[in-house]
Formats: structure tokens, C-alpha cells, sequence
């Protein structure tokens, strides 16, 4: 990577290609993504060997994939300075999650509550790989000595598991892994769903109200926000006994910039119909840059392939040097 961030520090996350991402995973994840490029040396990717953990016909996982990794590029993550790439295009990955396997308790996995969710979601396929899932972010995350990962609050929990694995992990063989720290953005942290408040925003709810797409029209995204759930009391302010407005409440701070008192001071004495038209408007514009971009690199299927190999090279160089110094440590014939 070229050396001119004005921090040293690494940082790398993955997002799964399991369909368009959200509101949710913008302000949740990829728009820290975007502001850490800058400054950082970061490896941001999609993670679609994660994503074989739910079943989805073969051509529209690679057609999921490569409109995500167009939208990587969107965000002007800026694959010249940083690395993008596909998770399972460096074997490294599958490689570390392996030998993680064996230095992850089963008791320590099972505690992890999307396993949990996610074993009720998909009930007709709860799969080995459902519960191996955080060992391979683990390794994902160990095998280029991240600093810091960029992620929704609903990953704490991995990220948890990622620094026990690496502390046992040092702790027989000496320093191998460096302890990675999550880093959880102030605002959009945990956008929730817009039809059930007290549910997190997801891509994969059945109910296509309850989220917002980063490639859906200004049109669906205002009547989206309109059809938000909110409550009877016609007034704009944070509490946890109005879950609908406090979220859209989180969704304009993150999308403006404005603290949770100066929206509140905004919307003094006016009804839910001007506050939702402010926050339709300010997704709106937040979403529009990106979706010119992203229009634009769809139809540049060669650019996306060749960008993706080199990021991938780089990213398989990094890779290598940590899972070699694994191998040797944990004994395998090198
Ligand atoms: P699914 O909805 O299919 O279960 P997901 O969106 O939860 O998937 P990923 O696509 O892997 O899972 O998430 C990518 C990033 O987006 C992660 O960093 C995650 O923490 C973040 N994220 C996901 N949902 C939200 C949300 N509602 N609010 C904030 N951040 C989120
Ligand atoms: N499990 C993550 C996606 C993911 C990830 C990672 C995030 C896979 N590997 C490594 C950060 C670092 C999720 O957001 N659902």
C-alpha cells in the first residue's frame, strides 16, 4: 500500500454479499469505512465465504458480489491507496480459519447470540458453517494484524471472540496476532427497522418497508420513511418509549451531522409529517453521490474484474506472511 495516510494504523472489514446492502450498513459500517479510508492503511472486502452460510443460487451470489464490490468502489474507498478484494480470493482466509477451529472453544461459540438468531431465521439449515462463522471473521480479521475493524454494535460480539482467539492464541506461542479493537461510529451504530423499531434494520426481512436500500429512488425512499411506524404523540424527541422517532431521529443525525438536541430544537412545535419529509430528504441526498457512481461502474464488468484480482494479490501478500508464521508456530511441515 502507498504510504502516504497520515496513520500507520490498519484497519479492515468485510460485508457479506447477501443481497443490496441498507441504510443500516451505510451509516452503520460503510460510511466509517469511507472516512477511514483517508487517513488509514485499510483492506475492506466482501465476505462471501461468510455468506455461503445461507443457501442462494450460484449465479446470483456472483452477480451479489461483484454489485457489491462496485459499491466498495462507489463509496471512493479508492483501490490505488487501499486494498479491496473478495474474501475468497485469497485462500489464506480459509486457510487460518481452520487452525482457529482448533484454538476455539465449542462453549465459547455457542454462546454467540446471531448464531442463535440466525439457527431460528434459516431453522431448515442450521449448518456447520453458521456456527463456525465468527472463527473465519476471526481469521479474517488476525491474518493482516488489524487495528481496528469498523462495524455495526451487532458485531461486538465477534469481535470479542476475535480478540480472546488471538490472546490464547499468543499466550502458547508468544506474540503472533496482534489484538484487533472494534471501532462502533457514534451515530447509525444501530439503525433500526422502520415497521418494528425494536428490531435491527436488515436486508434480509421479509417485510421490504421495514428497510431502506442504498440503491433505492429518492421516490421509494420517501414514501418508505413516510410509512415509518412512529407513535401518537406528534413530538420530536429521544426516548426510549418512542423507538420509531428516536431511530429516524439517529438516521438524520448520521445522515447531517446534527446532535439528537439541535434536531430536537428544529422540530419543536411541528408534526411527524415535516420531520419524516427532513429525513427522506437528508437519506436522499446522503445516498445520491453514490448512486451516480455506482450506476456508473456497473457497466464496467472488465475495470471491476481487473481491480479485484490486483486487490486481492495485495491483499493474498499481506495474508501469506501471517498464516506462514502460523503454520510454523502451530508445527505444520513447511
Ligand atoms: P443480514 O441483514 O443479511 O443478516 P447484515 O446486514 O446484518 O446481514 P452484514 O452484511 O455482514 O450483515 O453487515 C455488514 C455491516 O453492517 C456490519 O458491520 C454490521 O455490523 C453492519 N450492520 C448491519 N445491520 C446494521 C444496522 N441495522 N445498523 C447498523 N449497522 C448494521
Ligand atoms: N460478520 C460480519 C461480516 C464480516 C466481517 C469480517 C466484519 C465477515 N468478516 C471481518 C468485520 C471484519 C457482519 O457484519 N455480519
Amino acid at each position: 500500500m502507498e504510504n502516504n495516510k497520515t496513520n500507520e494504523k490498519t484497519v479492515l472489514s468485510l460485508i457479506q454479499p447477501t443481497g443490496t446492502p441498507t441504510l443500516g450498513n451505510y451509516l452503520g459500517a460503510l460510511k466509517n469505512w469511507a472516512q477511514m479510508a483517508q487517513d488509514y492503511n485499510c483492506l475492506f472486502g466482501a465476505a462471501d465465504l461468510h455468506s455461503l452460510t445461507i443457501r442462494t443460487e450460484p449465479q446470483l451470489l456472483r452477480h451479489r458480489t461483484m454489485e457489491l464490490y462496485a459499491l466498495l468502489l462507489a463509496l471512493e474507498l479508492d483501490p490505488e491507496k487501499n486494498i479491496i478484494f473478495v474474501q475468497s480470493h485469497v485462500p489464506a482466509h480459509a486457510q487460518l480459519g481452520w487452525i482457529l477451529n482448533c484454538y476455539t472453544q465449542f462453549g465459547e461459540a455457542s454462546r454467540m447470540t446471531q448464531f442463535k438468531d440466525k439457527s431460528q431465521k434459516h431453522a431448515d439449515n442450521v449448518n456447520v458453517g453458521l456456527f463456525d462463522y465468527p472463527v473465519l471473521m476471526a481469521a479474517d480479521i488476525l491474518l493482516y494484524q488489524t487495528d481496528y475493524v469498523p462495524i455495526g454494535a451487532d458485531q461486538k460480539q465477534h469481535m470479542e471472540l476475535a480478540r480472546n482467539i488471538a490472546d490464547r492464541f499468543n499466550g502458547i506461542y508468544g506474540d503472533v496476532f496482534k489484538a484487533p479493537e472494534p471501532f462502533i461510529g457514534k451515530s447509525g451504530a444501530r439503525v433500526m427497522s422502520l415497521q418494528e423499531p425494536e428490531k435491527k434494520m436488515s436486508k434480509s426481512d421479509t417485510n421490504a418497508k421495514s428497510f431502506i436500500l442504498v440503491t433505492d429512488t429518492a421516490d421509494v425512499i420517501v414514501k418508505k420513511i413516510k410509512s415509518a411506524v412512529t407513535d401518537s404523540e406528534a413530538a420530536v424527541y429521544y426516548s426510549p418509549e418512542k423507538p420509531g422517532v428516536s431511530n429516524l431521529m439517529d438516521i438524520y443525525s448520521a445522515c447531517t451531522g446534527k446532535s439528537r438536541e439541535a434536531i430536537e430544537d428544529e422540530f419543536r412545535g411541528k408534526g411527524y409529517g415535516d420531520f419524516k419529509a427532513a429525513v427522506a430528504e437528508a437519506v436522499v441526498e446522503e445516498l445520491r453521490p453514490i448512486q451516480e457512481r455506482l450506476a456508473k461502474l456497473q457497466g464496467e464488468k472488465d475495470y471491476l474484474q481487473e481491480t479485484a484480482a490486483k486487490g486481492a494479490e495485495k491483499a493474498a501478500r499481506l495474508a501469506n506472511r501471517t498464516l506462514g508464521k502460523v503454520m510454523k508456530k502451530v508445527g505444520l511441515w513447511k
